[in-house]
């Protein structure tokens, strides 16, 4: 059994400086107004909170214009705050407690993924997207880090990585290509379909999802990252994944997205394979909505991902 304690960490990251537009650092708070820590301790789990970019200046550092290397925007700012989420997860896999990292934009998944493989360098890792976020330093647009973080934990480019990724530089552990797979994706760069060509990823997009059903692509998942059934499973939900329709209060959004039940499905799955080791829930913006009920509606959707992780069920 994977966390007998019960005790669950729900890692602050109010963090904005792997994307341009304002907001998404106000993420985590929302949650936790709502009634995060009580929905989760409504379903058995101790909770405790961590806050690693307590203290930082996080306005003045994305306000840098200085703050650039070729392509990447703010790889100061995003490797500073990085290292210190790193850090915060791996605590959380040394004793012992479920690592619930509530975002701010999708960069910090370079973190969790990360302390994920080096506290389980046999585990699987299932990315929850509308994106497959696995541009490299090389070949990002945007210049848009929370556009990067596969590609970043895997050690692609490395020899055009920023300076600053220091700490990820040194990191024992990287994630392998058949480490990981994504369900829901449906906007995807043309560098990035080369790279997950070329490396094999497995990756299950919209068109799998209508092709074969939730069920099926859930357990094409699990076996591509886990095919012993034995492994523990992270997951990291970029909740743009789902349909604008539910969640509109986010960044990027993208027509033709999972369902609410499909999105919720996907977690009820794994956490039901007893192999959930981690949870990542983000880019919720709740200053991108334009009505209430669209912030209503995305923040609920975000408790409802942790409530299902955390062994929720409908009946
Ligand atoms: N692939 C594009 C767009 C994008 C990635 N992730 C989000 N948007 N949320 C990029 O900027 O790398
Ligand atoms: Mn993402
Ligand atoms: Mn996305």
């Amino acid at each position: 059994k994977l966390y007998p304690k019960k005790h669950v960490t729900v890692i602050k990251a109010p963090f904005s400086g792997g994307q341009g537009k304002s907001g998404v650092e106000d993420g985590p708070e929302q949650l936790l107004k709502s009634g995060l820590l009580h929905q989760i301790e409504s379903l058995g789990w101790e909770c405790s909170v961590a806050d690693p970019l307590e203290g930082l200046d996080s306005a003045k550092m994305k306000a840098n214009v200085e703050d650039v290397y070729e392509r990447c925007k703010r790889p100061q700012m995003v490797s500073e705050c990085c290292e210190r989420i790193y850090k915060a997860v791996e605590t959380c896999h040394q004793q012992g407690s479920f690592p619930l990292t509530v975002g701010g934009d999708h960069s910090i998944g370079m973190s969790t993924i990360t302390a994920f493989v080096n506290a389980h360098p046999n585990g699987g890792i299932i990315w929850v997207d509308a994106h497959a976020d696995i541009n490299t330093s090389s070949t990002t647009c945007s210049g848009n880090l929370h556009g990067c973080p596969v590609a970043f934990a895997m050690g692609l480019d490395r020899k055009n990585w920023p300076p600053q990724f220091k700490w990820l530089d040194a990191l024992k552990t990287l994630v392998k290509p058949e480490q990981i797979t994504y369900i829901g994706l449906r906007d995807v760069d043309a560098g990035e379909k080369k790279i997950l060509r070329d490396l094999g990823i497995k990756a299950f997009s919209m068109y799998h999802v209508d092709k074969y059903g939730i069920n099926e692509v859930v357990r094409m998942a699990m076996e591509a990252v886990n095919p012993s059934g034995e492994n523990p499973i992270h997951l990291s939900y970029d909740v743009d994944g789902i349909d604008p329709l539910y969640v509109a209060a986010t960044g990027t959004p993208v027509r033709g997205g999972l369902t609410l039940r499909e999105g919720l499905f996907i977690v009820e799955e794994v956490a039901n394979s007893g192999n959930l080791a981690g949870l990542d829930i983000v880019e919720v913006n709740p200053s991108l909505a334009t009505t209430d009920i669209h912030i209503v509606d995305t923040v609920n959707t975000g408790l409802s991902i942790a409530k299902c992780a955390l062994g929720d069920t409908i009946l």
